[in-house]
């Protein structure tokens, strides 16, 4: 039986900020998890180091579930982002430990393959409809089976989604945080002409996707998912803020576009009346921000009793860590839907290698035991922390909104 014999953080930027955790044991065997929560990065680092990593020294490393619970009901303060990333962390790093002791990949201790690969979707974002679309198209080239379409918005300086790069989406920079504006008519009216002229352009064997990034009343997004009614979304995601799940009923009674929510939600316990209701179609809770593999099975088990399928948070904020750990649940679940795939950066990617591969829209965690991710320590000291913030968002006439 392995003994942990010390948990520490390592802090790093190899072009944004990443939180790893890594676990060693009397064995020589170690495991890594992420902890990265995008701005607020060393509040998860504090709560390791300075609460987590002193009640797990000389553990049985094997008590996966054991662990959670105790660091989940141990702490008393129950739920929220900090303390579930931490937690989501230290699981992780304990799984990739159990897969390298039994000489197996994650997921087959999750239950094995229950399909070939998985779906992914890429980011297809430009300053208009065009440029969106031809973005679109390099992802079909690519292979990808499913994209996301956001497009500025005309008579807005910026909007969510929509950035220079190409294939990177890296909305946290600067020291303070950057204000955009925001005019729900003005998107209102954008966003059929994008889907319209988006099926016009990529055809129908493309699933297409789109996020509203939590900016609409329930009435508003009630309207929109019966605008983009003739476009067959695969998703519209976030339409509302989901903190009150009961809104979800408003929109459900106006649209059969299928809803995605949830990559902002900590616990079971923020999704189970919007999964119970059947008020959503797909749930996007992650394993770095939702309590790690071990709870998010638990979310995964009680959306499928309703039909619900996963879509898992994967922008480029969850570090490849987190992607090897969603690609082994993702292949396992047996209500897997589709997973969000946003390509890290060169730097990042030598920071962190890895085995999980893409191939013809499908991503597959590969068969190195355990999670298949290491951490390169030497590189990853070359890259100091520096802050940064995810935008705020304000209407046209200066109050403070959604982002
Ligand atoms: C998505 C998300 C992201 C988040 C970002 C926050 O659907 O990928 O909305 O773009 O905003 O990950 O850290
Ligand atoms: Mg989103």
């Amino acid at each position: 039986m392995p003994r942990i014999t010390s948990v520490r953080v390592i802090v790093t930027r190899p072009g944004r900020n990443f939180v790893t955790v890594k676990i060693e044991t009397d064995e020589g065997i170690y495991g890594i998890g992420d902890a990265t929560l995008n701005g607020r990065e060393l509040a998860v680092a504090s709560y390791l180091t300075d609460h987590v990593a002193p009640v797990l020294i000389g553990r049985d490393a094997h008590r996966i579930e054991d662990i959670w619970q105790y660091l989940y009901k141990g702490a008393y303060w129950r739920r929220g982002p900090v303390t579930m990333s931490a937690i989501a962390a230290i699981d992780m790093a304990l799984w990739d430990i159990k897969g390298k002791v039994a000489g197996l990949p994650v997921y087959q201790l999750l239950g094995g393959a229950s399909r070939d690969g998985c779906m992914v979707y890429g980011h297809a974002n430009g300053s208009d409809v065009s440029e969106t679309i031809e973005r679109a198209q390099e992802y079909l080239e690519k292979g990808y089976k499913a994209v996301r379409l956001q497009s500025g918005v005309p008579g807005l300086k910026s909007t969510y989604g929509v950035s220079g790069e190409r294939f990177y989406y890296e909305p946290a920079k600067g020291s303070l945080p950057e204000e955009s504006f925001w005019s729900t008519s003005k998107y209102m009216r954008l966003v059929p002409e994008l889907f319209q002229r988006g099926r016009d352009a990529l055809g129908w064997d493309i699933h297409l996707l789109h996020d509203v990034h939590h900016r609409l009343t329930p009435i508003e997004a009630g309207r929109l998912g019966k605008d983009l009614e003739p476009y067959r979304l695969f998703w519209l995601e976030d339409a509302t803020p989901a903190e009150n799940q009961e809104a979800f009923r408003l929109i459900r009674q106006h649209t059969t576009t299928p809803l995605a929510v949830g990559e902002i939600f900590n616990s079971i316990w923020d999704a189970k009346q919007l999964i119970e209701e059947q008020l959503i179609d797909y749930i996007r809770a992650t394993v770095v921000h939702a309590g790690g593999i071990t709870h998010l099975r638990r979310i995964a088990a009680l959306a499928d009793l309703y039909q619900v399928r996963t879509g898992c948070h994967g922008a480029t904020d969850l570090s490849p860590v987190t992607m090897a750990a969603a690609l082994h649940f993702g292949l396992s679940v047996p209500n897997f839907g589709i997973q969000e795939y946003m390509v890290h950066t060169e730097e990042t990617d030598a920071v962190f290698p890895h085995a999980y591969r893409f191939d013809q829209g499908l991503m597959h965690p590969g068969d190195a035991p355990g999670l298949g991710v290491d951490i390169d320590e030497t590189l990853a000291a070359k890259y100091e922390y520096s802050r940064a913030y995810l935008p705020v968002n304000r209407l046209e006439d200066g109050t403070m909104f959604n982002w």
